[in-house]
Parts: C-alpha cells; sequence; structure tokens
C-alpha cells in the first residue's frame, strides 16, 4: 500500500501535471473509447467528446488524490456509479491505470522520475481496486 513517502510524492507530482489534465485524459481514454462510446459522432483523438471526457476521468483522479488517505471512501460513489450504472468492466481500470504512467512518462519526461513512477503505479493501482470495490 502506499507509505506517507508515496503519498507526499503522489500529491507533489499531481500537483505538477493537474494544469494539463485535459491533455492527460485526452491522450490516455482514446484507446478505450471504441467500446464504450461508440455512440459519440467524433471519436478521433483529440476531439471534443474525448477531451471532455479525459478531463472528467482526471477530474476522478484528481478526486483520489484529494481522498489519498481513504481512496476508498472519497470514489464510493463512482465506484458505485461505474459498477451498477455504467456496468464498466473492471478489468479496464487496470488498463486506462496503465495509459495514464505511459501518457505521464511521455508528457513529463523529468517530473516523471522513478520514485514518481513507482508512487503513480502505485497510487493508480489503488485508485483501480477502490473503483472495483463495488463489483464485488
Ligand atoms: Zn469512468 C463517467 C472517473 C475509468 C467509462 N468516470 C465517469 C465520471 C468520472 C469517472 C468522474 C463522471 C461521473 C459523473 O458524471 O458523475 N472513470 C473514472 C476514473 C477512472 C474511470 C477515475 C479510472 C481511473 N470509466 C473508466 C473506464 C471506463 C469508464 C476504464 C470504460 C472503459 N466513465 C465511463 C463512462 C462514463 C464514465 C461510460 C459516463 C460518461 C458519460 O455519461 O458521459
Amino acid at each position: 500500500s502506499l507509505t506517507a513517502k508515496d503519498k507526499k510524492m503522489v500529491k507533489a507530482f499531481w500537483a505538477k501535471v493537474a494544469g494539463k489534465a485535459e491533455d492527460i485524459g485526452c491522450d490516455t481514454v482514446f484507446v478505450l473509447t471504441k467500446t464504450y462510446f461508440s455512440h459519440w459522432k467524433d471519436l478521433s483523438p483529440g476531439s471534443a467528446p474525448v477531451r471532455k471526457h479525459g478531463g472528467t476521468i482526471m477530474g476522478g483522479i484528481s478526486l483520489a488524490v484529494a481522498s489519498i488517505d481513504d481512496i476508498s471512501a472519497g470514489l464510493l460513489a463512482l465506484s458505485e456509479l461505474h459498477a451498477f450504472k455504467l456496468r464498466v468492466d473492471p478489468a479496464n481500470f487496470k488498463i486506462l491505470s496503465h495509459n495514464i504512467l505511459v501518457v505521464l512518462a511521455i508528457l513529463f519526461p523529468n517530473d516523471f522520475n522513478p520514485e514518481a513512477h513507482v508512487a503513480m503505479d502505485k497510487f493508480l493501482a489503488a485508485v483501480g481496486r477502490a473503483l472495483s470495490e463495488k463489483y464485488r
């Protein structure tokens, strides 16, 4: 689980990159959109709905950063939404987390040092677990 040092690292890293949240989200969600968002008129990378949903997902990540001491509680409503209403296959949370890591490494090569990488990896795994909680 996340150590105090990991939490500090995640908060500091997120504070740096949050201004670019839409870019991160946009590049991140694109790959997954085909299955769940086939009804969107424009599914191309960087299109308006892809950017908007990218921003939405990053809002969820910001919420998780803000509730890093109890991510399950912070994401309870979101977990319920994904499990009961959206019915997203929870396997996708892992894929999405990995996408986020890759995009962070590409967009922030200097800040994404080994410590930030480890901390963000653990953090995103915790986010995925929290979102999956209501599926059990
Ligand atoms: Zn999700 C929605 C977050 C993943 C799908 N999302 C959503 C929202 C949020 C989120 C915040 C909004 C809510 C409201 O509105 O209330 N997600 C999130 C996060 C994550 C996720 C944080 C991880 C990390 N999702 C996901 C995935 C998928 C999804 C993986 C698939 C694939 N979501 C979704 C959908 C929706 C959402 C479908 C709905 C949208 C609309 O409606 O527009």
